[in-house]
């Protein structure tokens, strides 16, 4: 498509490493690695990859995973044996201890390569906004949110996004971080809570016992101690199923502008799960191609650097119709793109439907009932703008 041309005055860059997309976590485990590929084709099929700088990502080394993680898990994640081989006889309480092996973290074949290539394209994606070669960075492969530690959690191993931030923080005085995933971001909440350095704002279903991973309540803004310089730098805003584009968009601008204003970020890290769009596997909202995507557009015209990470996502081809849409606003070209998906695009046949933007009667048949009240929603909008009131920078 030659009428996809690099955007004026910034640089956008595209980080991967097309051996991860090659793991697998099991037949019908949701987590699919290859959805990654599916976006990739998509993105090659709009002519984008002229618009940015591809890089091929190294995979992480273990010193630059120890900036985050404990070097007994780091051991224990590069030796353990896959879930076919004999089990590891002298290590019983290992896979307990740190969460391993179980249906959600299953131990697969290069389980560590697979983590450290997450890790790697996310950390050479903060590199790059650090040494100002790029403005806005995409690592689709990252965004494992919930990783402790020393523990896995809900599919993810290694944190990499926490290890994204630890790089920017040597070149930016404060980092915000917002969280679009279903899923509540504890992993990086958590990593985060006692500096005020870096914001983390997560948007995500609550429903604590029912829905994973059942933290992140509105009241929960950081431990709430005297001397503790990262009180209410958390910032979370639980919903309920069936949120709409027009709801989430409004809640996002809200929340996020006012964000901006208090708290003065230098620098943003964008996690953009896409299991928040209708259709989900595992997602219970009603947010379309185009609401998913105005979060990303409202973000870079705040007109600071941006990293924008991947997360969760278990309808493939929704997965990748975000991302590439998503991928298309970071270089301008969201107006110039066909909705319909070209016709050359590898595994077309995946996009039922064949346009970008599916309705929400395609997507579901019938929408999921929506059980977010306008006057929740202002309630969640006025305890954050109070939260504000304790940050000033
Ligand atoms: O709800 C949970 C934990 C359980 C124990 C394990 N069983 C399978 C499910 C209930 C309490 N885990 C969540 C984890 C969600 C992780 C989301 C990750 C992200 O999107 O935020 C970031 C990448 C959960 N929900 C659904 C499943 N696990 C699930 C796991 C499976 C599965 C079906 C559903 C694992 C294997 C197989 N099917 C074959
Ligand atoms: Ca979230
Ligand atoms: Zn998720």
């Amino acid at each position: 498509e030659s009428n996809i041309v690099r955007p004026k005055g910034y640089t956008v860059s595209y980080h991967a490493n097309p051996e991860m997309e090659k793991h697998h976590f099991g037949q019908t485990h949701p987590m699919k690695p290859w959805r990654l590929t599916l976006t990739k084709s998509l993105v090659s099929a709009y002519g984008m990859p002229f618009a940015m700088d591809n890089y091929n990502t190294r995979a992480a080394t273990y010193e630059e995973l120890k900036s985050f993680h404990a070097s007994d898990y780091l051991d224990y994640l590069a030796t353990a044996p896959p879930e076919d081989q004999p089990r590891d006889i002298d290590n019983p309480d290992k896979e307990v201890k740190f969460n391993l092996g179980g249906s959600d973290c299953p131990l697969f074949h290069g389980l560590y390569d697979y983590c450290s290539m997450s890790a790697g394209s996310s950390m050479d994606a903060a590199r790059k906004i650090c040494n100002k070669q790029s403005d806005i960075a995409i690592a689709w492969s990252g965004g494992l949110h919930h990783a402790k530690r020393s523990e896995a959690s809900g599919f993810c191993y290694i944190n990499d996004i926490v290890l994204g931030i630890l790089q920017l923080l040597r070149c930016y005085p404060r980092v915000l971080y917002i969280d679009i995933d279903v899923h509540h971001g504890d992993g990086v909440e958590e990593a985060f809570f006692s500096t005020d350095r870096v914001m983390t704002v997560s948007f995500h279903k609550y429903q604590p016992e029912v829905f994973f991973p059942g933290t992140g309540g509105l009241d929960d803004n950081g431990p709430k101690s005297e001397h503790n310089p990262g009180a209410h730098h958390a910032i979370n805003v639980p919903l309920n199923d069936g949120i709409t584009d027009e709801q989430y968009e409004s809640l996002f601008q809200g929340i996020i502008g006012k964000i901006n204003e208090h708290f003065r970020p230098s620098v943003i890290a964008l996690q953009c799960g896409a299991d928040s769009l209708a259709g989900d596997r595992l997602g219970r909202f009603n947010l379309q191609v185009q609401g998913h995507g105005a979060c990303v557009a409202f973000c870079k015209r705040l007109g600071i650097p941006m990293i924008i990470f991947g997360g969760g996502g278990y309808t493939p081809r929704n997965v990748a119709r975000a991302w590439a849409y998503e991928t298309s606003i970071a270089i301008d070209c969201q107006d110039k793109i066909d909705p319909i998906i070209p016709q050359h695009a590898p595994w077309r046949e995946h996009f039922i439907h064949e346009t970008l933007f599916p309705t929400l009667e395609q997507i579901l048949g019938e929408p999921r009932a929506n059980r977010n009240t306008q006057k929740r929603l202002q309630e969640i909008v006025q305890h954050v703008h109070e939260q504000l009131r304790f940050v000033a920078h």
